[in-house]
């Protein structure tokens, strides 16, 4: 079991020498995780608008390590994963997760499939094949704080209307990498 971040960083690179990965597993190696803010609060850096990505680990190429930071009330939109496997694990407080079906025709509204609330400590997966999902802080007064492993890694997604089932792509930034503030560029986009 994991007793920090750094060794559970250091399990992740043994896990992802493998070609093929075991979805199980590493659902439970992160959740045998138990989340110390000492570990992690270096990269855990708020805005005040907007939801953030802290790039934590680049995974030898093989996945990124982000962490997010989501204010009172900041959510997603409905988004994708790019063929790539997402596991999100709560470091701090709550997220609700609404599941959706990918679109079938455009210009008709998209469907609620689930909702879940994660809890701390707790590890969720999606991929493209399971469907789209919208991520929300949903407390009025406490901020909340996840841990992502997209494997391979991505920089850009697909973004939904859920009125109109209308796609566009999205540039997915980072607020700051190994808890480093990113320099700001004429990009005026951040996340999705
Ligand atoms: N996929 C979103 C992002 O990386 C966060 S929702 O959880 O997967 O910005
Ligand atoms: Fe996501």
């Amino acid at each position: 079991m994991p007793s920090s971040l750094q060794e559970l960083i250091q399990k992740l690179h043994e896990i992802f020498k493998e070609d093929r990965v075991n979805v199980e597993e590493v659902k439970e190696l992160m959740e045998s995780y138990r989340s110390n803010p000492q570990d992690w609060k270096q990269f855990a850096i708020f805005d005040a608008h907007r939801y953030t990505r802290n790039l934590v680990d680049e995974g030898n190429g093989k996945f990124n390590l982000i962490i997010l930071c989501w204010g009172e009330g900041h959510g997603s939109s409905i988004h994708d994963h790019s063929d790539s496997h997402c596991f999100m694990k709560m470091l701090q407080g709550e997220l609700k997760e609404t599941l959706f079906d990918w679109p079938k025709g455009e210009d008709s509204q998209m469907k609620e499939r689930s909702h879940s609330n994660l809890k701390e400590n707790s590890v969720a997966y999606i991929n493209d094949s399971i469907g789209l999902h919208r991520v929300e802080n949903a407390s009025h007064t406490e901020g909340s704080i996840s841990l992502h492993l997209y494997s391979p890694p991505f920089q850009t997604c697909q973004v939904f209307d859920q009125r109109t089932s209308h796609k566009s792509v999205a540039q997915m930034t980072f607020w700051s990498k190994y808890g480093e503030r990113t320099p700001l560029t004429t990009a005026s986009k951040e996340n999705n």
